[in-house]
């Protein structure tokens, strides 16, 4: 089925929050923010501000009538900062004003006294003078300590990454306004309505059901707006609650850039010992986590990486160690794979290193290691249905790898100037919120007397096509055509208590709560056709439109099908609610069953060094990817394409730099670099993995968002290859991206000098 957005985008007709049309006396907020990472507020000023011409109020923290706390996980993160700030960018007010260009100007007016403090904006240091989130957590597998008497080689070294900004083309927003009685309506680009609805609820001092959320679609996400929407959200409810006046708050991309968090930053360290032919038999990690200034999601993001420091390779003996740092940026936060993609980055470096000190391939220790049925991964969860193997394999053979490297060979031989390298890499992402409780969705289905259907379910759009696929589900179900049915907006008064969209797992736990609610409704439909035609329920199927009795169509249209039932007072409404069955997870022993299933694949990356330059272009991207039973191949594609390129962007050309005051100073488009269309690679293909697919997943199509994400990972390694064919004297190191600049001294450090090792 085609995306059920793909025309409305095209014809420049979706609905984002910037189409809302605004009430008659709309206001408009500006987030006043601190200009330093680390200080104390000594004055603040707003007099010349607050008596501009139309503005109408300045909110700060006294304004707050309940909690001036919008931290999620844990309580340390207020609304406004009150007497001290911890980033660079941290709300202090926000200005309201007629218009957001007299709001804009106001805040100029605004002057502010800190008495500054020395920053800490690097995680290692912050771990050094004890400034943690919370306590650090170990997984462990087999004895570690006494593995490494049985290694032939132990190879040591760090790992590090920088963050990424989610640019979501839609910037961070909310409309908020009353309906009556004190209750509010708040538009909010967010992937998590309900964790705006208890925010606003609990900053307001009011119960939740006075809340309504409503959310059309995003223009992007990325984990983004997982958690650090609800703040404006927040803001406008606040404006409203006062002001008696519908408030509107959308973020210029510069506020946005600066005032948000981004994927976390990692320094890590690494351990790791091999056997005399090539097996893992010991992994030590310690992984640093560049939480910022508050915790928002870094526990959940922080074991995440915990749960994947292993990959996709078995490792009997494992010990993974992370610290969540305390440092004086932003707090940092969700980004599509979710901290996953940072402890995957370490063991690939691992095996990276060990490879090359080794004189062996990577791809000769990454296959030997990959994890097959049965295996333990180091938090307790067995693999089944391990599809490792079977996509190296395939991949191995489909595109005829073999062949493929000795091309390479060839070139660089040939070619002294450019030299192309490649790298495997393979994935294993674990489905399912790690905080087994969040793993739960409802739905809402109203069949109307003439036949039409509309759902609601809590899957936020963002791009990644939820919508379509839950229009599928019903369409399915019900076996009408899709057009008879309209997938409502994600409101927390038609359902409530919702997980965000996030961790791949949106279309899986909503798309299953739909199926309970259609199926339902089926059964008492179908009851109504066995009494019409004086049968017994269990031969009648819907089909296409029609009732059908034993095997053949019958003259009951669908329409009158639902008319019968209608007149016969039967309910054509239904909730369902699903709870992901089997998974299960004990912290105190950091050992369960957290994933419903994992996804697996492998891509061979290749890219082509412009070795005068030190600049590069991806040649190919050769996936072969677990898609279970695709339910939407197309969708599905537009996943993994996107995926790649964004997981390509972080691993090479976009890099965060904050300066040792803690100010983002690549803060603006000019100075973060993402990838464009000529930055893509010139060829992705993309081969499904021939499977049955997997019953917790939705119609057997495997999850998707966020897994392709990290085939970009090879990317590093691929250009790492590369540089090492041109300068045999490089020395590898591994802090993510590979820039230019960075592949432009790795090309030329100690070249003339004799070849080492
Ligand atoms: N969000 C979350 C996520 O709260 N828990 C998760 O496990 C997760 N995983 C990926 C992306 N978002
Ligand atoms: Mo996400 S990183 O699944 O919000």
């Amino acid at each position: 089925m085609k995306n059920i957005d793909s025309r409305g985008h095209v014809r420049g007709e979706s609905i984002y929050l910037d189409d809302i049309p605004v009430q008659q006396g709309t206001l408009y907020g500006e987030v006043f923010d601190s200009p330093c990472a680390n200080g104390i507020i000594r004055n603040i000023d707003y007099s010349k501000a607050a008596a501009f011409p139309g503005v109408f109020r300045i909110l700060t923290s006294n304004d707050i009538p309940g909690e001036n706390q919008i931290g999620g996980i844990i309580p340390d993160e207020p609304l406004f900062a009150e007497t001290e700030v911890d980033f660079w960018g941290q709300p202090i007010a926000l200005i309201i004003a007629e218009s957001e260009e007299i709001a804009k100007e106001a805040k100029r007016l605004i002057k502010i006294d800190i008495e500054k403090r020395t920053p800490i904006v690097d995680p290692r240091e912050a771990r050094a003078k004890n400034s943690l989130i919370f306590p650090p957590r170990t997984f462990r597998i087999g004895d570690v300590k006494k593995a490494w008497n049985q290694c032939e080689h132990i190879i040591e070294g760090e790992a590090d990454n920088e963050g990424q900004e989610h640019l979501y083309i839609e910037t961070q927003g909310a409309y908020a306004y009353e309906i009556e009685n004190g209750s509010i309506r708040i538009s909010s680009s967010t992937q998590g309505p309900t964790a705006v609805q208890r925010t606003v609820a609990k900053v307001l001092g009011i119960g939740m059901h006075k809340i309504e959320v409503d959310v059309v679609r995003l223009g992007g996400g990325f984990g983004g707006k997982e958690d650090q929407a609800t703040a404006w959200a927040v803001m406008a409810a606040l404006g409203v609650h006062i002001l008696k006046r519908p408030v509107k708050i959308v973020l210029h991309r510069l506020d946005d850039m600066r005032m948000t968090g981004k994927r976390h930053p990692y320094r890590s360290d690494f351990k790791i010992g091999l056997s005399k032919d090539l097996m893992i038999l010991a992994y030590e990690a310690t992984f640093h986590q560049n939480a910022g200034a508050a915790a928002d999601l870094s526990p959940a993001v922080m074991e995440r990486t915990l749960f994947h420091g292993t990959n996709s390779y078995f490792i009997p003996n494992a010990e993974l160690t992370a610290y969540s740092c305390k440092t004086n940026l932003p707090p940092n936060t969700a980004f599509r794979g979710f901290g996953g993609p940072q402890g995957m980055f370490v063991i690939e470096s691992a095996i990276a290193k060990a490879a090359d000190i080794l004189k062996v391939k990577a791809r000769e220790i990454q296959e030997k290691n990959l994890l097959k049925d049965g295996d333990a991964f180091p938090y307790g969860q067995i693999a089944a249905q391990c599809l490792a193997g079977n996509a190296w394999n395939k991949a191995s053979e489909l595109y005829q790898v073999e062949k493929i490297e000795q091309e390479i060979d060839e070139f660089n031989k040939l070619n002294k100037h450019v030299k192309k390298g490649l790298a495997f890499q393979p994935i294993c992402f674990g489905i399912s919120f790690t905080n087994t409780r969040m793993n739960n969705a409802r739905a809402l289905v109203h069949v109307y007397h003439d036949g039409s259907v509309g759902i609601s379910t809590g899957a936020v759009e963002m791009g990644q096509g939820v919508n379509t696929k839950m229009v599928q589900v019903a369409a399915d179900i019900f076996s009408i055509a899709p057009d008879r049915i309209k997938l409502e907006t994600t409101n927390t008064t038609r359902v409530a208590n919702t997980s965000p969209s996030a961790a791949s797992a949106t279309a899986d736990l909503n798309g299953k709560a739909l199926h309970k609610a259609c199926s339902a409704i089926l059964e008492r439909l179908k009851m109504q056709a066995a009494r019409i035609h004086n049968a017994e329920a269990s031969k009648i199927e819907l089909k296409d439109n029609f009732v059908h009795l034993n095997g053949k169509q019958t003259e009951t249209t669908w329409n009158q099908l639902i008319q019968a039932a209608f007149f016969d007072r039967i309910s054509l409404s239904e909730v369902g609610h699903y709870a992901t069955p089997e998974i299960h997870y004990d912290k105190s022993k950091e050992k369960g069953h957290p994933f419903a299933y994992h996804v697996f694949g492998t891509a061979i990356i290749i890219v082509t060094v412009d070795c005068i330059r030190g600049t590069y272009q991806f040649d190919s991207v050769k996936i072969v990817h677990d898609f279970g039973k695709s339910m939407n191949v197309s969708v599905d594609r537009g996943q993994i394409e996107g995926g790649v390129v964004q997981g390509i962007g972080w691993m090479t050309m976009e890099e965060l730099m904050y300066n040792q005051e803690g100010k983002l100073i690549s803060n603006a488009l000019s100075t973060y670099k993402i990838p464009d269309i000529y930055s893509v690679p010139k060829e992705i293909s993309i081969e499904h993995l021939e499977t049955e697919g997997h019953d917790m997943a939705i119609q057997k199509s495997k999850a998707v968002g966020e897994p392709p994400l990290m085939y970009g990972l090879g990317a590093y390694f691929a250009i790492q290859n590369a540089v090492k064919a041109y300068n045999p004297n490089h020395e590898l190191k591994f802090h993510a991206p590979f820039t230019p600049e960075k592949v432009l001294m790795g090309l030329y450090e100690g070249v003339g000098e004799k070849v080492k090792h």
